[in-house]
């Protein structure tokens, strides 16, 4: 790798001293001061609030802090001094704010005020939180239809806020609840139930002790989930085998050092992570476990003919699956050569990670957004599924299935309710406990909300937390759609892109965080989530409020629904006095949640039931269903070559190591080595080569698609990296134009963010 300014060789392991030095940087950046310290202390200690980090769990009843980088990134943001008050938007217009970088916005610091869109100044007026809602119940009765609202969640909102939300849109009338989820892990929540009944992971944190194999597919836990990785090198010490699938090296899945072992960080050591690295194409990961999978196959069936001993997993394929014989069948009938072409990994490596599964008696496979965001991640996490039964590795100690869940609080948000699609017994809870009639019609979800602003159907657009505009594929269009909205209203706690890319009229409306006390009527109050593991707990904030004019979420949804449902049986306000009267209610719509308000109080609070844990399947068959798949070899990616031959590449849009999806805290990503740079795009050597382009030269992005539509995204630098020919990497959201909002993955609608056909050509400004 060329060392210049932005691209340095990182060699030190994950974590370690460099995490260290990242955190006093955040501290002194948002000027918070050593007490500060103590909000970071109390983060995921049973009396403090919950990391608005990411979804990774909690070890329980822990007393040592577990250190997080990345968690005090999050917890930094939010407890900044700096304040975006009415003074600073009398101060710019929001066409010069537009000017500004996603960086700069955010770094402007906590919102103070309720504020309105002024379009005679193109400024934003403060107004009181009464008016602000009487605006919102004016502009929602008067559409002609509810199905013209629109009701974004981004997964932070707790199961209070989120329940109430939902509430709310259902008396009014639709079930438009898109979420981050559907951009997310969609394509899990939609590919699981059928298989195994219910959408979510079958593990708990205490599997991982026991544990001696695990398939890490498609995330980069040193920067996204970093409390994994103590997890990670307790097994890699206990010498759990650890296979990486991963298109890039990503170093914290090579090597971690954990900033609370005095040895590693005196001796600048570290643990060695993975086992094997497995560096499938884009996409190529359905392809690779099939290849697997006929491997474990072709042995089984010779055991069977020399009475050796079986690789199956028989007891659990007899009593707890069914459809195996046909799943068999269509493996063996699998020739080499597509699984061989399309996961780009050799038939040595398929074997031998075959091997390391076939050897293993407590397999766990976990999955993120490589796995999630392409048009076959569906039929791809099936694959990852049937792998899993074969050897009966679901539903046993120490081993099942692990999707590395996003925001720390989406899977909550689903189980209460915000879902586009929600089931009819949830609708019926619903309407009995309410005494009303929810609406049946299935509602948009993000895409297809973007659609309808665009075609004119959707005209109020309303925002718990998120960034919606920069979140979302196909900037350019996303941006037209929402400033077709009548009106757009942003709950959130800092300035973003979203709130100035706004329809005709816009409110902004400031929130607590989930650090900050939460003061009503009836004293302090706590919000519960779920954590990837199904593990319900409560959270209490301990800062004071960034200003006295905030409000919280729940407070904020329950008096936006008072002014609008003027018929409405609901307490709303009463409900915002304690919010342990609404958890008793969600209990009564919701009966996992029986003794809701008892259960939050042990530490490390309950545990959602989770069928396939005790190998329950609530599916048609009540077993573990097998899904045949095909390799695909039509996808985007194949006819934009047909087209345009290897001048086409594949592109993932992914995270750095200074951001929070949207959020970004500064312009490194240490463990790739890039410094003060976001416009980077990685690119195999012999394909900058053969392209006839050189590393630290620039290029600009263009997508192709059917559509006549041009989608670009100019001045990249070129990096050369490890990662597979004909792939190319980059970070969202800067690349998010480039995705074509048609391109979805197949039954879960999730944009396609880590395969997009682009074509690199010579920076237009230099050409
Ligand atoms: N600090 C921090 N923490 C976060 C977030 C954050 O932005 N910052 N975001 C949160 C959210 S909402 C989420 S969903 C998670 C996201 O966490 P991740 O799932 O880790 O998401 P990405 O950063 O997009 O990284 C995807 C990884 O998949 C790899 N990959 C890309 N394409 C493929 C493929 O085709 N096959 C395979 N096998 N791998 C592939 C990439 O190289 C990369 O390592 O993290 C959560 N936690
Ligand atoms: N190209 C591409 N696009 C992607 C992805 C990708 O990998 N590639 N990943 C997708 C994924 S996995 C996800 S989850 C989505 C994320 O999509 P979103 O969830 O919509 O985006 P975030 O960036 O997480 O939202 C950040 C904003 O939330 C607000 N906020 C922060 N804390 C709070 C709070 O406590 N309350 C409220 N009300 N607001 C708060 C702040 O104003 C902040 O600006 O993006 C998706 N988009
Ligand atoms: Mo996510």
């Amino acid at each position: 790798m060329s060392d210049n300014k932005v691209v340095r060789h990182y060699p030190h392991p994950a974590a370690g001293w460099g995490a260290l030095k990242n955190v006093a940087f955040q501290l002194v950046n948002q000027r918070i001061p050593a007490k500060g310290v103590i909000t970071l202390l109390s983060q995921n200690q049973p009396d403090g609030f919950d990391c608005p980090g990411c979804a990774w769990p909690d070890k329980e009843h822990t007393s040592t802090f577990e250190f997080c980088e990345n968690g005090v990134k999050a917890v930094a943001a939010e407890a900044t001094a700096k304040r975006v008050t009415p003074e600073f938007f009398a101060k710019h217009t929001v066409a010069e704010l537009m000017e500004w970088s996603d960086f700069k916005l955010e770094d402007q610091g906590r919102l103070t005020n309720p504020m309105r869109y002024d379009s005679a100044t193109d400024k934003y007026v403060p107004l009181e939180w009464d008016e602000a809602y009487a605006m919102i119940g004016r502009q929602l009765n008067t559409l002609s239809h509810a199905d013209q609202a629109v009701f974004y969640t981004s997964g932070r909102a707790s199961n209070e806020a989120a329940f109430l939300y939902q509430l709310f849109g259902r008396e009014f009338g639709t079930n438009n609840f898109p979420d981050c989820s559907n951009m997310c892990h969609e394509s899990t929540s939609v590919g699981l139930p059928e298989m195994v009944g219910i959408g979510k992971g079958s593990v708990t944190l205490e599997d991982f002790e026991h544990t001696d194999t695990l398939l890490l597919f498609g995330h980069n836990p040193a920067t996204n989930h970093p409390r994994m990785l103590g997890e990670l090198r307790e097994c890699a010490r206990r010498g759990a085998k650890i296979v990486s699938i991963n298109p890039l090296r990503e170093r914290g899945l090579e090597k971690f050092a954990d900033p609370q072992s005095i040895v590693e960080m005196v001796t600048f050591g570290g643990t060695k992570i993975s086992e094997i690295y497995v560096q499938p194409k884009l996409g190529g990961d359905l392809a690779f476990v099939k290849g697997m999978i006929k491997c474990l196959i072709e042995w089984d069936d010779q055991a069977i003919a020399t009475g050796g001993k079986r690789i199956m997993d028989v007891d659990f394929l007899q009593q707890h699956t069914h459809g195996f014989d046909n799943f068999a069948a269509d493996i063996r009938a699998e020739s080499w050569e597509p699984i061989l072409v399309e996961s780009g990994v050799s038939r040595e490596q398929i074997e031998s990670v075959a091997t390391i599964y076939a050897n293993g008696e407590r397999v766990i496979a976990t999955w993120g957004m490589g796995i999630t965001q392409h048009k076959h991640s569906v039929a791809t996490i099936q694959m990852i599924t049937n792998l899993m039964l074969l050897r009966g590795n679901i539903g046993k100690p120490g081993a099942g299935l692990c999707p590395m869940r996003g925001h720390s609080n989406v899977q909550g948000n689903r189980t209460i309710g915000i879902y586009e699609k929600p089931s009819n017994a949830f609708l019926d809870s619903l309407g009995t406990v309410y005494n009303f009639e929810p609406p049946r019609k299935h509602g948009h979800d993000v895409v297809s909300a973007i659609r309808g602003m665009l075609d004119g159907d959707v005209k109020v657009f309303i925002s718990l937390g998120g960034n919606f505009s920069i979140a979302t594929p196909d900037t350019d269009r996303t941006w037209q759609g929402l400033r077709n909205c009548d009106l757009t209203v942003q709950i959130s706690t800092k300035l973003n892109r979203t709130n100035l890319v706004h329809g005709k009229d816009a409110l902004i409306l400031p929130c607590l965080g989930r650090t900050e006390v939460d003061m009503q009527a009836s004293g302090a109050q706590g919000v519960t989530v779920e954590d990837s593991m199904s593990m319900v707990h409560i959270s209490y904030g301990m800062n004071k409020p960034a200003s006295p004019h905030l409000k919280s979420e729940p407070a904020i949804v329950a008096g936006i629904a008072h002014a609008t449902l003027k018929n409405s049986k609901t307490p709303w306000l009463w409900y915002v006095e304690d919010y342990s009267r609404i958890r008793n209610d969600i209990e009564r719509v919701l009966p996992d949640f029986a003794q809701y308000n008892e259960r939050i109080k042990v530490p490390g609070g309950f545990r959602l039931p989770v069928p396939s844990y005790d190998r329950v399947w609530r599916t048609a068959t009540g077993k573990a269903e097998f899904r045949v798949h095909a390799i695909p070899r039509d996808l985007p990616i194949h006819k934009a070559r047909e087209q345009f031959g290897d001048k086409v590449f594949n592109l993932m849009t992914t995270r750095s190591h200074d951001q929070y999806n949207t959020t970004i805290y500064g312009l490194n990503d240490r463990y790739r080595g890039i410094f003060g740079e976001r416009r980077v795009v990685f690119v195999n050597k012999e394909d900058l080569a053969e392209q006839g382009l050189k590393a630290g030269e620039y290029v600009d992005l263009v997508s192709v698609w059917q559509d006549g539509i041009t989608r670009r995204a100019d001045r990249f630098l070129l990096v050369e990296y490890d990662i597979p020919r004909g792939c190319l990497g980059g970070y969202y959201p800067e690349t998010n134009n480039l995705v074509p909002l048609e391109s979805v993955a197949d039954i879960s609608h999730t944009p396609t963010s880590k395969s997009v056909p682009v074509i690199m050509e010579p920076h237009r400004a230099a050409a």
